[in-house]
């Protein structure tokens, strides 16, 4: 008997001593199964107890459970702390070192001059209270030309100067891309007709106030032409809007535009299918860079009445003006960029340096 008891007080030293001694969780488990294993040692003991009385049976049997429930315990912990062990381990191979410096931030990017002056235009027009129109770049023949006065046949439509694109549209006739924005001012008017109708009903006279920037298209390409370029057209329609509201507006424009008081405007004579009179529009710095010399920025005009009438409106009651500048050419000056072409080509070196 006595033989037996020292088994069982040192088999608790020895299966702590196995267990301290497994590197791994997997050699745990089988240092596990010497022990409590189905041929291990406390299973043996158990087997040993066949041939006990029943009072040596529950005395030996309640030893034999302190002895596993110590060896359970000593597993468990060293399952523990092997398990503790291996999370560290990987903690310590995935560690980032944030006290590490970060990438020093190269060129952030910019906004494209022409999207910058795009935005002063609106930003100018629209405290004139004009609201901004926005349509498509492809364009049926009638808005890009019949609906401006533009009879068929005329040099304008020519393939030399429009791009054409290969489908037909209701009136058989090919899509082209807009080469200018003002067809986009008819489609404005026409989506206004209903609620202008209405107004006219009740003895008003709502006026119609637009601008109208965008891409453009024309078979042009030279150091002031671009294929696409940028337009913005202006329209403002009511019952007297005259020339001298066409100056003001038009003077207003620009010294916002360019940030000078000392700049004068004059008229001169012109011809456009869509305005009866029509004008070039200078304009000459008093002082500065570009002083002295009269710069044309503009093409306008009272709005011809056929055109009024294809925006829906009574060409009797509505009179007004429109003008047509060019957005890249505007911001060529406001600049002093003497190349179009360098806001199209992407160079970052040479777009990074606009900032107002
Ligand atoms: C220009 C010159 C003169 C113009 C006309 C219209 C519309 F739609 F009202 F008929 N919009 N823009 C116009 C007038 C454009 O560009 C050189």
């Amino acid at each position: 008997m006595s033989s037996t008891t020292v088994t069982l007080d040192d088999l608790l030293p020895e299966a702590q001593a196995a267990f301290a001694a497994a590197p791994t969780a997997a050699a745990l488990e089988d240092a596990k199964a010497l022990f409590l294993g189905k041929t291990g040692r406390v299973t043996e003991l158990l087997k040993g107890m066949a041939a006990l009385s029943v009072e040596e049976k529950k005395t030996r049997g309640a030893q034999i459970n302190v002895l596993k429930t110590g060896i359970e315990a000593a597993l468990n912990a060293r399952r523990s702390a092997l398990a503790e062990a291996d999370l560290q381990r990987q903690l310590k191979a995935e560690a980032i070192d944030v006290t590490l410096p970060g990438r020093a931030p190269g060129f952030m990017g910019s906004v494209h001059p022409i999207t910058r002056c795009w935005a002063r235009i609106e930003q100018i027009f629209g405290e004139l209270g004009f609201d901004v129109g926005d349509g498509p770049e492809v364009e049926t023949d009638w808005f890009n030309f019949t609906a401006l006065n533009n009879p068929p046949n005329h040099p304008a439509r020519s393939m030399q100067d429009t791009f054409y694109v290969d489908l037909t549209d209701t009136d058989g006739q090919p899509y082209c891309l807009r080469t200018h924005t003002s067809p986009m001012q008819v489609r404005y008017a026409l989506q206004h007709a209903k609620r202008h109708a209405e107004a006219l009903k009740r003895g008003e006279l709502p006026e119609i106030r637009v601008i109208v920037p965008g891409r453009t298209y024309r078979v042009d390409s030279d150091a002031t032409h671009s294929p696409m370029f940028h337009q913005f057209e202006g329209l403002w329609l009511g019952e007297n809007v005259s020339f001298a509201d066409l100056k003001s507006t038009y003077l207003h424009f620009c010294k916002q535009f360019f940030e000078a008081d000392d700049i004068v405007l004059r008229f001169r004579p012109s011809y456009f299918p869509f305005t009866e009179p029509s004008a070039e529009m200078d304009i000459r710095f008093e002082s500065g860079p570009l002083a002295g010399k009269w710069l044309e920025v503009s093409g306008s005009g009272q709005v011809h009445p056929n055109v009024v009438r294809n925006m829906g409106l009574d060409p009797e009651r509505y009179v007004g003006f429109a003008f047509g500048s060019g957005i890249d050419r505007l911001a060529m000056l406001r600049y002093g960029v003497s190349d179009l072409r360098q806001f199209f080509e992407g160079d970052l070196r040479f777009l990074g340096q606009f900032k107002g």
